[in-house]
């Protein structure tokens, strides 16, 4: 089953996606998704110019061997821009194989663990009203999970809080945002968000929250300990991972579950937070850790540590990743929730899937492959178009974490 071709789709129906499509000398293809998120034609780039031309001939089956070839043969390892590439690759070989073999991925990944996958919805808001709001509806739709930002008051923009009505895409064409940060005043006001979800939703849903690596490890302690009467399902990206040691802080502080890992590239990200028991999830995603091939070793290492899995899903992750994540998650042993925030019609239109949503939680569906396809004539009506995520400063001026 040999490689005769890879085109490097990227598109932007309402936002940027970048896609591999690997098509096979028996006129089958198979679909990646290279997208990251402000950075997108750095990996178009990278496998136009460098990866393509290594796959043609190449058999179409050697997936893991392709992997070490790829990863290995650069001489460069790592990093955003390659892993991604990588990433493309790697699923694009799975989706071909699966439908080779006329079967579902999950299948060749050892077959269902469970009935569909639990996911967890982005309830925003300006107020705490308009947050415990925004979360009842979730609820009141069959999510068992719900991730709760707010605005903090006296900060003109924070993370995690969209244009009213409009589906949260961070992102501004020309340049960036700058959004406001004050740790002082996003200590004191979350807590207080919380009393109020729990007091408002009782005990049964799972409450999750991102603090988007703004904080130190000491800092992340006091706030997770605030957080514990509240028992989050988990604290998302406490502090920045690169230092893996930091987590250590945090841990032997607070008994609130600890996430982290969705700009993770590789196992080498996290190898020791999840040595040291020192998280609970980890969010490394398909697009942005290696693909399915190297994913379910972060997963296997996690599952001899007590951690569970908990794919970073933003809609920056075009459907063709959120289906491989699913295949992923429905296969995977330790599975803990899959992050869900529906893409556009406008992107759905471009990526035709199979996956399905029902009562807080999603199945990838019954078809060979990843079952998600690309309409490129659609996609070549969608032109890309430059976007930058926001930067983030303090309240004097400095850089911050964003
Ligand atoms: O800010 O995917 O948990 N989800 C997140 C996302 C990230 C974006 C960055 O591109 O943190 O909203
Ligand atoms: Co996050």
């Amino acid at each position: 089953m040999k490689i005769v071709d890879g085109q490097v789709i990227v598109c932007s129906p309402g936002r940027n996606f970048v896609t591999l499509k690997l098509s096979t000398e028996d006129g089958l293809y198979g679909l990646g998704d290279a997208t990251l998120n402000g950075r997108e034609l750095a990996v178009a780039s990278y496998l136009k110019e460098h990866v393509v031309p290594l796959l043609i001939g190449r058999d179409a089956r050697r997936i893991e061997d392709t992997w070490q070839y790829l990863y290995k043969g650069a001489y460069w390892r790592r990093g955003p821009v390659t892993m991604a590439a990588i990433s493309a690759v790697d699923t694009a070989l799975w989706d071909v194989n699966g439908k080779a073999l006329d079967t579902p991925v999950y299948q060749l990944l050892g077959g269902a663990s469970r009935e569909s996958v639990m996911v967890y919805g982005h309830a925003n808001g300006r107020t705490i009203d308009d947050t415990v709001k925004a979360a009842s509806r979730f609820l009141e739709q069959g999510y068992q999970a719900v991730r709760a930002q707010c605005a903090v008051p006296g900060l003109d923009a924070t993370y995690g809080v969209g244009h009213a009505g409009a589906h949260y895409d961070p992102t501004d064409k020309g340049r960036p945002t700058e959004s406001q940060w004050s740790t002082e005043r996003y200590l004191d006001f979350v807590p207080g968000l919380f009393e109020k979800m729990r007091a408002e939703l009782g005990p049964v849903p799972h409450l999750l929250h991102d603090v988007h690596h703004r904080l130190t490890p000491i800092e992340a302690a006091r706030l997770g300990k605030s957080l514990e009467p509240y028992h989050l399902f988990w604290m998302e990206d406490a502090v920045p991972a690169e230092l893996q040691e930091g987590f250590r802080t945090i841990r032997q502080h607070t008994t609130t579950p600890l996430a982290v890992g969705e700009v993770f590239n590789s196992i080498w990200d996290c190898h020791l937070l999840i040595e040291e028991q020192l998280i609970d999830y980890i969010r490394c995603s398909v697009v942005h850790a290696g693909g399915i091939s190297h994913l379910r070793k972060i997963a296997a290492l996690g599952e001899v540590h007590h951690v569970r899995t908990g794919c970073h899903g933003a809609t920056d992750l075009s459907p063709v990743c959120l289906a491989a994540a699913l295949h992923f998650d429905l296969a995977v042993h330790n599975f803990g929730i899959q992050e869900y925030i529906p893409h556009t019609e406008e992107t759905d239109r471009v990526f035709p899937h199979r996956y399905r949503f029902e009562a807080g939680a999603l199945h990838p569906g019954d078809a060979p492959g990843l079952g998600v396809d690309v309409d490129e004539a659609l996609a070549a009506r969608h032109p890309y178009a430059r976007a930058y995520l926001p930067v983030s400063r303090k309240l004097d001026g400095t850089v911050h974490s964003w």
